[in-house]
């Protein structure tokens, strides 16, 4: 069992608060900004959460491609259940680690997490917790970190497109000057976003056996090797016959076309397990890369590309622009 034993209230007493959105505040933890829903849960995270070496955690900044890579997880780790995938949501297959349930208990304390696969037994994990507020707990383990990134002008974007489904937004809809300030500056839920993508390729060339990095531009690219490339850092390799055919039949199944049509992700219906009332359907918009280009003025395209520059390239990381 965790020790839950500290007191929330005086613990975010002493964190900076900063306004996000109308009068929602994000709090700083560790130089990152979370949501009044998420604090607790990533502070207990932080203090309480010991992977099993047979653990796979994908962890992400939101809005990169993670429910497309809980989709393809749970499938290479899965497949004899990877049908599930056609009636229920990504996200109620792999729970994020920083979201308890009603009771308080967190996923990683929960018995039903467990691969079904009787031969596998994994436990997949998700967050989007940044790996400077995980370091400790993950550089002392053996389990598997995935970590998946986006342009982050495709982010912003999608970020802004998301919050405004949120039940708030219908009164009062988040701007998209606001937005791409706050995201600029990077106060945004899980944001710096150059800090949390930077923090796990730290990680993934710290630890290449055990932390594997990808983009959402080249899964979109070439699935198949990649899909192929996850399946082997997991140390489940496809085998027997046909292992092609297997490998287009996931990738099929997780794409944004197929995934997108089934009812369940075409529901209205509130997804259990995040305290942000968010609809079944709100993880699935249009899935494309270079989006942005519908939304962004070149002066916003600049002063991001400007951003990622400095942030990325002058550290050897070409990507972004
Ligand atoms: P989360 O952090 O809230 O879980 P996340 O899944 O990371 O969200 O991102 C959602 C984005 O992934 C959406 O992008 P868009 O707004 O630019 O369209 C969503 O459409 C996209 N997405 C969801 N499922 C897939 C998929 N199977 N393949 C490709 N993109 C997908």
């Amino acid at each position: 069992m965790e020790d839950s034993s500290f007191d929330l209230e005086l613990e975010l007493s002493s964190l900076p608060r900063e306004k996000w959105w109308a009068d929602d505040y994000l709090y700083q933890l560790g130089g990152f900004w979370f949501l009044p829903q998420s604090i607790e849960g990533v502070i207990r995270v932080n203090k309480n959460f010991r992977p099993l070496p047979s653990d796979v955690i994908l962890a992400s900044f939101p809005k990169t491609g993670t429910t497309w890579l809980k989709a393809l997880l749970y499938s290479i780790v899965n497949p004899s259940s990877k049908h599930r995938l056609t009636v229920e949501n990504p996200h109620s297959l792999v729970p994020f680690l920083e979201y308890f349930d009603s009771y308080g208990k967190p996923p990683y304390e929960s018995t039903t997490v467990v691969s079904p696969d009787a031969n596998h037994c994994r436990r997949i994990f998700s967050t989007h917790m940044p790996y400077q507020l995980l370091e400790r707990t993950l550089d002392s383990s053996d389990c598997r970190v995935v970590y998946v990134t986006r342009n982050p002008k495709d982010t912003l974007v999608s970020t802004w497109h998301f919050v405004n489904k949120w039940e708030k937004a219908r009164e009062e809809p988040w701007p998209f000057e606001v937005a791409v300030e706050k995201f600029c500056c990077g106060v945004t839920p899980y944001g710096p976003y150059d800090d949390h993508v930077m923090g796990y390729r730290k990680l993934s060339l710290k630890r290449p056996k055990n932390a594997h990095f990808l983009t959402y531009e080249e899964l979109k690219n070439d699935p198949e090797t990649h899909v192929k490339n996850l399946a082997e850092f997991l140390g489940c390799p496809f085998e027997g016959e046909d292992v092609e055919g297997q490998v287009r039949e996931i990738v099929k199944s997780c794409s944004f076309e197929v995934l997108s049509s089934h009812e369940v992700n075409k529901s209205e219906d509130v997804l259990p397990g995040i305290p942000l009332n968010l609809t079944l359907n709100s993880f699935f918009r249009n899935g494309v890369v270079g989006g942005y280009k519908d939304h962004l003025s070149d002066e916003i395209v600049e002063k991001i590309d400007a951003l990622t520059r400095e942030k990325f390239h002058s550290l050897g990381f070409m990507y972004g622009i």
